[in-house]
């Protein structure tokens, strides 16, 4: 039987990587696009990487990019893919605000650009097509949980560049008969996830100030309350949408939600540090109550979080609750893990990391920058 392939774009994100490596083990043949950069950009893939000079190479990948047709088209038309993921996008809710523009180009339209090119190239019975929508769809809150029949009310020029992606492939689906669908995914966490996204941000944060290497965490809305998942649990279910034998559209997410401040004590208590906020607003701050870990050089009273109002959003998505039903009752999905393996797990791998650095650093080497 022949090999099934996959085209991901996207492929050096958090996502991308995590799914190289499903289909890599299912048996496919993976196309990644990746853009070019004046660095390397393919550190969360780089373990994947296979010599193109071998034989039988399984992970191949091409330069492009989701604004440039023209280069969509040719990868689609080289490799005729049995499946595309579209994972591609300036995915930085904050960032959408200062490039909003991009924004709708990578992200929304650049959706059409796939399905247009597999259109053009008449792939339309072969090609089955994954689109990362997002929760961010949602927005405003209109009802919790969020299903598959919430309405939308976008609150960002990230989400609604997504809504035109969503709708634009709903559309080919039913204008073109296309096997196109939605995985509308609840946030998804885990140590290759981007570092200013707010888990990572307080994970790398609160490993720093175990290890002596920071001082504060400065953050911006504590209030928020997001549905966390494991991305490893997502990909699963990115892979499982495109099997069905129907084009469909499903929520995934957990069903359980948090607040950004619970977020940050959970990761404290990885390090044995108990926290409580005083204040509020602008002027709430978070201190260390208590400490379990002689080796830990913060105080008992000692300032460790604080507001910075630039991490403040214009419009702020409040609260995020997904119904993941469908996906458990016609994909058989179930996520492994929870929030407290979810914080555990990125808690130990930011510590690794950083207890790397510090050692380094301790014993006078220089952490390498090949700059210096
Ligand atoms: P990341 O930000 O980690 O990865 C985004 C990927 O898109 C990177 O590979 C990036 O390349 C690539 N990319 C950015 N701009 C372009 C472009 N112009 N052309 C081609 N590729 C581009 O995101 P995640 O892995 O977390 O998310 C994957 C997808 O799922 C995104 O579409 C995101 O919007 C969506 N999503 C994510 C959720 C989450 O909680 N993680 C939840 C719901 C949806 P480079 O490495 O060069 O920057
Ligand atoms: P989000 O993720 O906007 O939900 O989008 P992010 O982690 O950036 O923010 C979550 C919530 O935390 C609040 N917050 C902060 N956020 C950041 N980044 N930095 C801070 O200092 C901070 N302080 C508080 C935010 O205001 C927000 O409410 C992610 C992305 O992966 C999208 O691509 C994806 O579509 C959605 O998840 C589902």
């Amino acid at each position: 039987m022949q090999k099934k392939k996959a085209i991901i774009t996207g492929i050096t994100g958090q996502d991308g990587a995590y799914l190289a490596d499903l289909l890599l083990k299912k048996g496919y043949e993976v196309h990644g696009i990746k853009r070019r950069s004046s660095l390397f950009n393919t550190d969360r893939i780089d373990h994947l990487y296979q010599d193109p000079h071998e034989n039988g190479v399984q992970l191949v990948l091409h330069y492009g990019d989701l604004t440039d047709s023209t280069n969509l088209i040719r990868i689609i038309q080289q490799v005729q893919p049995d499946e595309i993921y579209n994972l591609g996008a300036m995915s930085h809710v904050q960032v959408s605000f200062e490039s909003p523009e991009y924004t709708a180009d990578v992200d929304g339209v650049g959706t059409l650009r796939i399905l247009e090119a597999v259109r053009i190239l008449g792939l339309t019975d072969k090609t089955r097509i994954y689109q990362a929508s997002t929760s961010e769809l949602y927005g405003l809150v209109q009802e919790v949980p969020q299903s598959e029949n919430t309405p939308f009310y976008p609150r960002s020029p990230y989400a609604v560049a997504k809504m035109y992606g969503f709708w634009i492939t709903v559309n080919y689906r039913e204008a073109y008969n296309m096997y196109a669908c939605n995985g509308i995914l609840f946030n998804h966490e885990s140590p290759l996830r981007g570092e200013t996204f707010v888990t990572r941000k307080i994970t790398r944060a609160v490993a720093k100030l175990y290890l002596g290497m920071q001082d504060k965490l400065f953050m911006g809305n504590l209030d928020a309350k997001r549905d966390w998942g494991h991305a490893k649990d997502y990909v699963e279910a990115m892979w499982l949408i495109l099997q069905q034998e129907k084009p469909e559209d499903f929520v995934i997410a957990t069903g359980v939600t948090t607040t950004v401040r619970d977020f940050i004590r959970m990761s404290f208590s990885e390090i044995g540090v108990e926290i409580e906020f005083k204040g509020s607003g602008v002027d709430e701050k978070g201190y260390v109550k208590s400490i379990s870990k002689p080796e830990c050089p913060l105080q008992p009273g000692q300032e460790v979080v604080a507001i910075d109002p630039r991490y403040f959003r214009p419009t702020e998505v409040d609260l995020l609750i997904g119904d993941p039903t469908k996906a458990q009752t016609k994909l058989g999905w179930k996520p492994k893990y929870d929030l407290p393996a979810l914080v555990k797990e990125m808690m130990a791998a930011d510590v690794e990391l950083f207890r790397q650095e510090k050692l380094l650093k301790d014993n006078g080497y220089k952490v390498l920058n090949q700059f210096e």
